[in-house]
């Protein structure tokens, strides 16, 4: 088994993991900032890669992909890529969670990569995440009202120890690797440049949505021999307007399985 793997089975993450040069993820940041000059902000958005040809790039990228294979095996979806961005000197946080509490799959063959498009240090609010704690499954999430957390949806695991939690600072351009329920948060941006990263949920094409057929995934590597989702499909321009205008059917499908797993109490009984 290779170093990495082996890592990420005990830990339940790797960081960091150099994916992109400095003057790469600088030109990154300004189309982001072009496209949020258009048409404003772009902060958990969801499949914003089947929409911003940049963010699929970075997402497909070959050396992040090889490292995703090492974990998943060769047949790899892009389920969701969203930005998380927390702005100067602001409150914004999020909450303790585990990311498949509420995806709605049947199974945890999945990986999220964050990759900092600018530096994410303690200053500036990079992720803390509790070693081992994937080993436990699924812990009770509680939705909590929070102007000021960046979850949609307010998902938060209580009184967490944070005695053995690590914080996983990252330079532009590099990644961090987490296992779907290693449980994780982020604090505050206390600096005085804007914290922005992109969450990139990686899955193996033999998962499948237990709670709608019409839940959709991009092939990026290997073969799909088990169609459990319709395809998503790559942006056709830099900004693709015609695939910004489907975001939201594909958007509004993801919180309603958010919602269904709330209602149906399906990962918690703690659910409000
Ligand atoms: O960007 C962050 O600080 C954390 C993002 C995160 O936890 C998530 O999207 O699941």
């Amino acid at each position: 088994m290779s170093q990495l793997k082996s890592s990420f089975e005990k830990n339940g993450f790797v960081s960091p993991i150099s994916i992109v040069d400095l003057e790469t993820a600088n030109s990154y940041r300004n189309i982001l900032e072009n496209v949020e000059q258009k048409i404003g902000h772009l902060n958990y958005r969801y499949k914003i890669h089947t929409a911003l040809d940049f963010v699929y790039k970075l997402a497909t990228n070959e050396r992040l992909l090889d490292k995703i294979e090492e974990l998943l095996g060769p047949n790899i979806l892009i389920y969701n890529a969203s930005f998380v961005i927390k702005e100067p000197n602001t409150k914004t946080h999020i909450s303790w969670h585990q990311d498949l509490t509420y995806w709605g799959f049947n199974d945890d063959k999945q990986v999220a990569a964050w990759v900092a498009i600018s530096d994410a240090s303690e200053e500036s609010g990079c992720m803390h995440m509790i070693p081992e704690s994937h080993k436990n499954g699924q812990i009770a999430h509680k939705f909590i009202a929070d102007k000021n957390n960046l979850l949609h949806h307010g998902q938060t695991i209580e009184n967490v120890s944070e005695d053995g939690a690590v914080s996983l600072p990252l330079r532009a351009g590099e990644a961090s690797l987490h296992h779907g329920w290693t449980m994780h948060t982020s604090y505050p941006n206390k600096s005085s440049d804007r914290r922005i990263g992109l969450n990139i949920n990686y899955i193996s094409t033999d998962m499948y949505q237990t709670q709608t057929n019409e839940d959709s995934a991009m092939l990026v590597r290997g073969i799909d021999n088990y169609n459990h989702f319709k395809s998503d499909s790559a942006p056709k321009f830099e900004f693709d307007e015609q695939a910004w205008i489907k975001l939201q059917v594909k958007e509004n499908l993801i919180h309603q399985t958010y919602n269904k797993m709330k209602k149906n109490k399906v990962v918690s009984s703690d659910f409000k």
